[in-house]
């Protein structure tokens, strides 16, 4: 595939855009692959990327029921950040925001990572001692955060009301290299270097079965026709309760809708993240200048992707008490997203009771800012069978040991 480049911009301008080539290709599926992923939003994208990058398994296909990067991976309010309080997590989500930092290059594709800063505000004299433990945390596991007063909030977001009616601010735990990226230009860039590697991206591709012989999986049934590999990864967020059901196990976790809206676009008036966690809200501008706003998880299970009326309000209300400018914004879109959410709000990526078959889930709220990390470390154990250091602690026997890995604080988001 040719590589994306200033001068590759200069040249398809001077032919009116006629030698683009497509991103990836749309191919028939093979009868059988060494690796299937199941799933192309972001992790089960980046599996397949450093399947071949790291390990040079190539004969890999990435199947889809919808269309890439339709799932939670296009429908989440983007922010990356490793601020979390246990060691773990620490490592997979600042190896995740470190490969963002060069994620664009190692691609050839424009993600759009703005590592413009990522607050968490404190609002309660119980945020203030948890976030002060955060930033300990973080200095002792090399994450750089510190805990800031509300003179600097004041600096960093001058349309926030310190003073609030019922939750003044107190401080914030802030990292300097928190931010976004752009969420769709991740899935494509992975599936577009994946598929330059000759790999298979099927889309509009249901998996509606799992086969297996003698204790190990043989390959899966799909809406397109049986297919067989010697490994598979289960990479589907909210729909990994059925795929374990398809493959004979259960899971510990709970499927359900979070939402997130955006305003009309104005001028710029905010370069940082804000995350408000006590009153319920965060927000961030998006280089077209909408306010992004991301809202609560529906206190009950459910498939929606679209999410409860009460959260729309509930969230509104929250951040016109912390930004009262809001107040005279129209809002455009409104949407959701089915996520997986596990008891201790920390990720499964893990073998399962069926030999050769892996399972990547329960990201949550959160997963977006883990992909480069979490296809790092799934990529590992697919390929040898075995985690390695970055998913050792997230296998799914933590549950029977009572090993939790509680990142319910840093989640951020109540559920
Ligand atoms: P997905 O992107 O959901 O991909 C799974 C794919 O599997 C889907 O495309 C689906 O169609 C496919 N699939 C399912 N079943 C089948 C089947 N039977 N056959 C074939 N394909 C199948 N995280 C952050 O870090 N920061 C945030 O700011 C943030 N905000 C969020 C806001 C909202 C509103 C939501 C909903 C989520 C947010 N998240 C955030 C969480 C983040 O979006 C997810 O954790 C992450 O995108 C999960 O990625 P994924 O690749 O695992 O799942
Ligand atoms: O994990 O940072 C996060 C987040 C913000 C909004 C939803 N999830």
């Amino acid at each position: 595939m040719r590589r994306y480049s200033a001068f590759a911009i200069v040249r398809e301008a001077a032919r009116y855009h006629r030698g683009w080539e497509r991103a990836w290709t749309s191919p028939e599926p093979r009868a059988r692959y060494d690796v299937v992923v199941i799933g192309a939003g972001g992790h089960g994208l980046a599996t397949a990327f450093y399947l071949g990058r790291n390990h040079g398994i190539r004969n890999v296909a990435v199947i889809e029921k919808g269309w890439l990067g339709g799932g939670n991976t296009g429908r989440n309010t983007t922010i990356i950040r490793s601020n979390y309080l246990q060691d773990p997590s620490a490592a997979i989500y600042e190896k995740a925001r470190s490969l963002y930092e060069t994620l664009s290059q190692d691609l050839n594709y424009n993600v759009m990572f703005s590592p413009r800063g990522v607050l968490m505000l404190a609002q309660t004299h119980h945020e203030v001692r948890g976030y002060r433990r955060t930033a300990q945390a973080n200095a002792l596991q090399g994450v750089k955060t510190e805990f800031i007063t509300p003179e600097r909030v004041r600096q960093l977001v001058p349309i926030i009301d310190i003073d609030g009616p019922r939750y003044p601010v107190l401080g914030a735990l802030w990292q300097a290299r928190g931010g976004t990226a752009r969420h769709d230009a991740v899935a494509w860039g992975y599936a577009r270097a994946c598929s330059d590697m000759g790999m298979h991206i099927l889309q509009r591709t249901e998996v509606t079965g799992i086969a297996q012989a003698g204790g190990k999986v043989t390959g899966v049934r799909t809406t397109r026709g049986d297919i067989g590999c010697d490994k598979l990864a289960i990479v589907v967020a909210g729909h990994s309760g059925r795929l374990a059901e398809m493959a004979g196990f259960r899971l510990p976790i709970e499927s359900v809708a979070l939402q997130a809206m955006v305003s009309e676009p104005i001028k710029p008036v905010m370069d940082v993240v804000v995350m408000a966690n006590t009153v319920h809200g965060y927000l961030s501008q998006s280089d077209k200048g909408e306010m992004v706003i991301g809202g609560g998880a529906d206190g009950f299970n459910n498939y929606t992707q679209r999410g409860s009326f009460h959260h729309i309000e509930e969230t509104v209300r929250a951040l016109i008490e912390t930004f009262p400018m809001l107040s005279r914004l129209k809002m455009l879109r409104q949407w959701g997203g089915i996520v997986d959410m596990t008891g201790d709000r920390s990720p499964i990526i893990s073998k399962t009771p069926l030999a050769d078959c892996f399972i990547n889930c329960g990201w949550g709220t959160g997963g977006f800012k883990a992909i480069p990390g979490s296809g790092w470390a799934m990529a590992e154990l697919v390929a040898r069978g075995e985690p390695g250091p970055l998913a050792a602690a997230f296998g799914l026997e933590r549950f029977r040991e009572g090993r939790f890995i509680d990142e319910s604080v840093a989640a951020g988001v109540a559920h």
